[in-house]
């Protein structure tokens, strides 16, 4: 057949459902599970394209990560593991929204002349398929393969149920010509947790037997039963795996993982007093999330939470002690937050005397930030973010660490070098993972030789308050600065300025979501009261 008539029987397959409309928000289209089927049918065709463009594989994975189970998504993952490069979305949202086979033929068509793409010339494409455990993805995923093999030339490959972090992983690593199969990914976060975890100083190794012991919270997602494989391989830390999705333990994200547990700060359920005292930590839906805390005595369930601000704080200190043992190897080190970060958590990283700057919300514009640095930090607070090496530094790293297992073999510096290659290894560099951090926080407090107490203790956080409003347009808010301002409509910000100047330690903002279809708001002030009472009177105004 010829491509024309591919792409109009298969679009015919899968038409768009009358009245509803999608966009490629900050993590790909999200929607219930049940009306995506012409929306993932036409993301297939946008990957299989960019396969073409780039000449690369890339990544299509469906999830819909923290979000209630009924709700998916689709988003796609370029060559080098991340996110898809920005320009592409608004050929995507115009795609997912073509009424019929024949618009969204001519679509493809006019694109690919557009992007000088040329269709059904012999090239090829391919494209690296996942969904999470959610019951509608396997239909999805059908979708999607359909809406491929409806490029001439594109296959897709599936991968199954994975771990999004997991296929971008695969997805870097593919292109890189590297290992990349699942048993590949499980073996590099092994071997380079127990590298790490071997290169402890001596005098830091007094902890005791509970601090071995790590629960973990698995959302009754897809990250429980791979970390139950990872731990297989494991030595020096007991982890105990529930909400692992398995019959009985209830349903994905419903009370349970790190998504509820940042939010409510509340332990998950599975957790209760018998916990008391050990570490616990809790990933999201897909694993891309993670946070840790742990119970409060007598205090009906609820916890002390080290959220993403905490875990880049430990990361940070972390490579900025290695680098102090190493003045052969400068590098410019960043930190990249969001609006969402703690402002104790800021003050401390600024306090070690650390570059720190902002972008919006979603994992792509901290991403790209933290591409410009030799070592860029970027997390979330709600948990989801990496580490990030440029090629420059990993190859100097790479000589340096050369040099000195020749010269000083068993010195501090040789092990502080070491010890950044393990980090190098065990961090995936293409997109935030639970299951990577998770390691690495755990070998980083055994080098360090900290209890979860310890860390916690890093600074204080400023309590805070977070809360969403449905209105008829939340597109009608536009912000700036990073979000940290309204400039339309013009009277609101004025609002939150006249609220919020009433706390101390005051600080609110307002912005739409990228993902639901709803306004944010998120207030900080100097006691719990306060930052609730901030919020509130915010969210009256934004109504
Ligand atoms: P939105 O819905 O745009 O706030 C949420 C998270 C983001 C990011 C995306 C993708 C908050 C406040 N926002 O985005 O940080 O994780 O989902 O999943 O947590
Ligand atoms: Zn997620």
């Amino acid at each position: 057949a010829d491509q024309l008539s591919l792409l109009l029987d298969s679009a015919a397959l899968f038409p768009l459902p009358n009245g509803l409309s999608f966009s490629y928000g900050t993590s790909g289209f999200r929607s219930d599970g049940s009306v995506l089927g012409s929306t993932v049918h036409r993301a297939g065709i946008v990957a299989a394209l960019r396969s073409l463009k780039t000449g690369s594989t890339v990544g299509l994975v469906i999830t819909a990560s923290h979000n209630p189970v009924c709700d998916n998504g689709v988003k796609i993952a370029d060559p080098d593991g991340s996110m898809m490069d920005q320009s592409w979305e608004p050929f995507a949202n115009a795609l997912a929204n073509a009424p019929d086979p024949n618009s969204l033929a001519q679509l493809v068509l006019q694109f690919a002349k557009d992007e000088e793409i040329t269709l059904g010339a012999g090239q090829s494409a391919e494209v690296l398929l996942a969904r999470d455990t959610r019951p509608t993805g396997e239909t999805l995923l059908e979708a999607a393969k359909q809406g491929i093999s409806s490029i001439i030339g594109a296959v897709a490959i599936d991968l199954g149920i994975l771990t999004t972090p997991e296929l971008h992983w695969m997805v870097r690593c593919w292109n890189n010509g590297t290992k990349a199969t699942e048993s590949d990914y499980f073996a590099q976060l092994s071997n380079s947790f127990r590298n790490l975890m071997e290169l402890a100083p001596n005098e830091n190794l007094n902890l005791d037997t509970v601090e071995k012991k790590l629960i973990v919270d698995g959302a009754n997602g897809v990250g429980g039963s791979k970390l139950e494989e990872i731990k297989k391989n494991i030595i020096g830390l007991e982890i105990d795996v529930r909400n692992t999705g398995k019959e009985g333990e209830g349903l994905l994200n419903e009370g349970c993982g790190a998504d509820f547990v940042q939010k409510e700060k509340f332990a998950p359920c599975g957790f209760s007093l018998s916990d008391l005292g050990i570490r616990c930590a809790s990933l999201d839906g897909d694993a891309d999330r993670l946070v840790f805390f742990c119970l409060i005595p007598n205090s009906n369930n609820k916890i002390e939470l080290v959220d993403g601000d905490k875990i880049l704080s430990l990361f940070a200190i972390f490579i900025q002690e290695q680098l102090s043992l190493l003045e052969e190897l400068p590098a410019r080190l960043g930190v990249v937050q969001t609006a969402y970060a703690n402002g104790a958590a800021t003050d401390y990283l600024r306090n070690l005397g650390l570059e720190v700057i902002f972008t919006p919300t979603g994992v792509k514009y901290l991403h790209e930030k933290a591409l410009e640095y030799d070592i860029g930090l970027y997390f979330e607070a709600n948990g989801h973010g990496t580490i990030l090496f440029s090629k420059e530094f990993l190859s100097q790293l790479d000589s340096v660490n050369r040099e000195l297992s020749s010269k000083l073999p068993g010195s501090k510096k040789q092990k502080a070098a070491l010890r950044l290659v393990a980090v190098t290894q065990l961090i995936n560099q293409a997109v935030g993972d639970a299951l990577s951090g998770l390691l690495l926080v755990e070998a980083i407090l055994h080098n360090k030789g900290w209890s979860f107490q310890k860390w916690c203790d890093l600074y204080q956080d400023l309590p805070s308050r977070q809360l969403k409003v449905k209105v008829a347009d939340r597109t009608a808010i536009l912000t700036a600065d990073a979000e940290t301002r309204v400039v339309k409509p013009a009277a609101l910000q004025e609002l939150i300025d006249t609220e919020t100047a009433k706390y101390t330690h005051g600080r609110c903002f307002v912005r739409p979501s990228g993902t639901e279809d709803v306004v944010r708001i998120y207030a900080e002030a100097a006691t719990q009261d306060s930052a609730d009472s901030l919020a509130n009177s915010v969210a009256q105004h934004v109504n």
